[in-house]
């Protein structure tokens, strides 16, 4: 059954409704930034840049970077453009736009999804300035009360504990990301669990003129911890789109892995004065390692 014309929303042009690119224009390995300004921090580093298109919040860069072709988008803050982004991401390599049919199972792409983005330590031994790569996102958000997500008894039982220590009404999910892409890019970095809040004062705890529904929200995090065979699972970082990527991503078969520059400290309450750099130095180290 070809998918309607509402659901799977074309422009004039042949390209897909927000992102605004045809088939052609991705690569099969995509780094994704939160700030529309750091796509030129990526694509600067490129021999070549072939294709530059923005639409709202995305802005796409495509080119080559020591001969391998690379696409950069910007993807804006929270999961709920997460799942624009990984839909059409996901439309464009696995379903034919005209026939408007989903691709047969043996010939679906997996893309290689990488996010580069910042991220405010939870535990005082996470230093500012340090890189980490998430292990698991933890997903306070909304977005998977509407996929079936299948999580592992350990994922589920992390997202009870956490729904337990902070006597929400709904059981936040944990998924892992790509073992793969952890390892080939993030092998050095600090490995952590890494919180997605649904937005970046209450749900992250931080008190400007509105206090919180729970005044220790940010001790009861840091003093989260799950036990099981595999180890010690505590929470060590926030942000707003990790779990979002690792759930879609495990959904439509996409390898993904969340870096994060560690920005701020919420046990010392520090923000970094190099923040910039921390940030050009992940870049760096992504593209020499994809
Ligand atoms: C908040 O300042 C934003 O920064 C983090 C959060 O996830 C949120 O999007 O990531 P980016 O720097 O990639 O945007
Ligand atoms: N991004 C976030 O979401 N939180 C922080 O503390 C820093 C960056």
């Amino acid at each position: 059954m070809p998918i309607p014309e509402s659901e799977l929303i074309l422009n004039r042009d042949g390209s897909v409704y927000h992102l605004n690119l045809v088939p052609d224009h991705i690569s099969d390995t995509i780094i994704t930034v939160g700030d529309p300004e750091r796509v030129p921090l990526v694509s600067q580093h490129f021999d070549s840049i072939e294709t530059q298109i923005h639409k709202r919040e995305f802005v796409t860069h495509v080119g080559y970077y020591k001969g391998k072709r690379l696409t950069v988008i910007s993807t804006g803050m929270g999961t709920d453009n997460i799942d624009i982004l990984l839909n059409e991401l996901d439309a464009l390599v696995n379903i034919d736009f005209v026939t408007r049919e989903a691709r047969p199972l043996e010939e679906r792409i997996a893309l290689r999804i990488v996010r580069v983005g910042t991220s405010g330590a939870l535990q005082e031994d996470i230093p500012l300035g340090s890189h980490l790569v998430s292990e698991h996102g933890v997903g306070l958000d909304s977005l998977m009360q509407f996929y079936p997500l299948v999580e592992t008894g350990l994922e589920v039982e992390v997202g009870a504990g956490v729904q337990q220590a902070l006597q929400l009404p709904y059981r936040p999910y944990c998924v892992r990301g790509s073992d793969l892409l952890r390892e080939q890019l993030g092998a050095d970095m600090v490995a952590g669990n890494t919180l997605t809040c649904p937005g970046f004062y209450g749900p992250q705890g931080r008190v400007l003129r509105l206090d919180l529904r729970m005044p220790d929200l940010i001790q009861q995090f840091q003093r989260f911890r799950y036990h099981s065979a595999e180890g010690e699972f505590r929470l060590t970082n926030f942000e707003m789109e990790t779990a979002g990527y690792y759930a879609l991503g495990r959904m439509l078969g996409h390898e993904v892995v969340s870096l994060n520059a560690i920005v701020a400290n919420r046990a010392t309450g520090e923000f970094a004065t190099n923040a910039d750099q921390v940030v050009n130095d992940l870049i760096q180290k992504t593209l020499d390692r994809l």
